[in-house]
């Protein structure tokens, strides 16, 4: 359980990488208990995102927070002041590290989503299987569906 979990890198004074381990060790201020309370169909405990940008630091070019998941090749880019305090990066469940079908090594969630594709800060952007984020001048990848139509052909994908 000392392999990283997810590496922060990018445009930040000092990159991170996070095992299960650095994450249980975040202080109790920065934790995240039970993500159901306010997603109730999804699962586990995370840290919160502004907790890990105070240790890497973001540096002022930074303006996007780029979110990727090598798992199945999906990206999201969300503007940095937009989404410091709303960001949860949940990494355990039920006293183990979040599994593959809870999205894991790591899930993000934003508190309070829009719609799919309505907003910068949508449902679409809580991404699964995130293993790096990366602090971009300006938006990084992002794959994220633009219509109705791409999201449905993207859920149907979905094994
Ligand atoms: N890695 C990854 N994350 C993803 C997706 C995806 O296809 N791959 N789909 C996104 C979309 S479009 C939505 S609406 C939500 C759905 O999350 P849920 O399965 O918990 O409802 O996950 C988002 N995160
Ligand atoms: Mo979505």
């Amino acid at each position: 359980m000392s392999g990283a979990l997810l590496k922060i890198d990018g445009e930040v004074s000092q990159a991170l990488e996070l095992s299960y381990a650095d994450f249980e060790a975040f202080p109790e201020a920065a934790q995240v208990c039970d993500v159901s309370r306010f997603h109730p169909t999804r699962q586990g405990d995370g840290v919160t995102l502004q907790s890990i940008l105070d240790r890497v630091q973001p540096a002022e070019s930074a303006t996007y927070l780029t979110l990727h998941a090598s798992h199945d090749d999906f990206a999201a880019s969300i503007p940095l002041a937009a989404v410091a305090a709303e960001g949860i990066v949940v990494y355990k469940n039920a006293g183990a590290p979040l599994p593959v079908e809870k999205g894991g090594p790591v899930r993000f969630l934003i508190r309070d989503p829009a719609a799919c594709h309505t907003a910068e800060l949508d449902d679409c952007a809580n991404v699964k299987f995130v293993d790096r984020i990366e602090l971009t001048a300006g938006r990084g990848r992002d794959t994220r569906p633009e219509d109705d139509e791409e999201h449905e052909q993207l859920h149907a994908n979905e094994s």
